[in-house]
C-alpha cells in the first residue's frame, strides 16, 4: 500500500504520503532505519549493560512460554538514549502524530527461541488509557534487532483498526488483552498484516492499532527495541509508573554512532517488577 512502507536513506523525510498512510492504516514501516553498525552497537550495549540480566518474565497464556522484557522510563544520555532521542526515531514520530513528543518509555523485547511467548491481541492505549493521558496521541516505534518473521513471532497488526476506537481490555496472564468478540468483528473489516522485518527495519504504529504476536516456535531469536512516545500536549493527569511531560532534547541521527557512553543507567528510571505490580494493582483497583 502506498506510503505504508518506505526505505530509509540520507534524504529521508516524512512525506505527506507517509502521514496519510499513518492516519489511514495506523502504521508505517521504514526499512533500514538503523544501519548494520547501529544494530551491532546496540548488541554491544546489551553485552556491557545489565539490560538483559534484569529482564522481567511476562506470561500470557498459562503455559511455559514467556516474553522477556526490560523497560526504562527516561531515555538518558547513552546509546539507547541517543536512539530514543534521534531525529529518525523521535522526530519521525513528531511528524506522524502531529506535534512535539516526549519519551514515555523504551523496552527491549527478548523473544527467545522456542520459549518466547505470545502477546495477546491488544491496543497499547487499551491499558495506557488508565494512565490518564486523555487522548490517544501516543505511539510506538518497534525496531527489529533480529529478523522478525512469522515463525519467530513477528508483530501482527489489523490495518486501520486504530480507527475503531479504544476497545475494552481484560487481564490475560500478566498481560492485558482486548475483548476477543470485538477483535473478531474487527478482523472482518481490517486486513491482517504480518509485519516481517529485517534487522534495522522499524514499524511506527498508533497506540490504538490492534496488534499481537505469536509464540516463537522456531530456533531464531527475535529481539526488538521499542520506543514509546506521548504527545507533549497530552500530559497525563495523574502520576503513574511512566513519566509526565519531560522535554526530549532531540539529537541528530549521527549521535547513535558518535555516542561513546555505551550504557549509563543514571536517570533512566528502570521499570521494575515492583512498578509493574503497582501498575497492575492500579488497574485492578480501577476495575473494581
Ligand atoms: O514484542 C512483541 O511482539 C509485541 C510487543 C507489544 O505489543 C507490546 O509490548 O505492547
Amino acid at each position: 500500500m502506498a506510503g505504508t512502507e518506505v526505505e530509509f536513506g540520507d534524504d529521508f523525510k516524512v512525506t505527506q504520503e507517509m502521514k496519510d498512510a499513518f492516519n489511514q492504516y495506523g502504521y508505517v514501516i521504514v526499512r533500514n532505519v538503523l544501519s548494520k553498525e547501529e544494530v551491532n552497537k546496540l548488541f554491544e550495549v546489551f553485552d556491557v549493560s545489565d539490560l538483559v540480566k534484569n529482564h522481567m518474565d511476562v506470561y500470557s497464556d498459562g503455559d511455559k512460554h514467556m516474553c522477556r522484557k526490560t523497560m526504562w522510563n527516561q531515555p538518558g544520555n547513552d546509546v539507547t538514549g541517543m536512539l530514543a532521542r534521534c531525529e529518525k526515531v523521535a522526530g519521525t514520530c513528531e511528524e506522524l502524530i502531529g506535534g512535539e513528543v516526549y519519551h514515555y518509555h523504551s523496552k527491549l523485547m527478548m523473544k527467545q527461541p522456542k520459549i518466547g511467548g505470545k502477546h495477546q491481541w491488544h491496543q497499547d492505549y487499551g491499558y495506557w488509557y488508565y494512565n490518564t493521558a486523555l487522548r490517544p496521541n501516543l505511539m510506538t516505534v518497534f525496531m527489529a534487532l533480529d529478523r522478525c518473521h512469522k515463525g519467530n513471532g513477528c508483530l501482527q497488526i489489523l490495518e486501520g483498526s486504530h480507527l475503531c476506537g479504544r476497545i475494552d481490555h481484560t487481564r490475560v496472564g500478566d498481560q492485558m488483552g482486548a475483548d476477543m468478540d470485538r477483535v473478531k468483528m474487527i478482523q472482518e473489516i481490517c486486513p491482517l498484516k504480518y509485519v516481517e522485518l529485517n534487522p534495522g527495519d522499524a514499524v511506527y504504529f498508533h497506540c490504538n492499532i490492534l496488534h499481537c504476536s505469536a509464540v516463537n516456535t522456531s530456533l531464531d531469536r527475535r529481539w526488538a527495541i521499542l520506543c514509546a512516545y506521548n504527545r507533549a500536549d497530552n500530559n497525563p493527569v495523574e502520576k503513574h509508573h511512566h513519566p509526565f511531560y519531560t522535554p526530549l532534547n532531540k539529537v541528530p541521527n549521527t549521535a547513535i554512532m558518535d555516542c561513546t557512553t555505551m550504557w549509563d543507567s543514571t536517570g533512566k528510571d528502570p521499570f521494575t517488577v515492583d512498578k509493574r505490580l503497582e501498575s497492575n494493582f492500579g488497574y485492578i483497583k480501577r476495575e473494581l
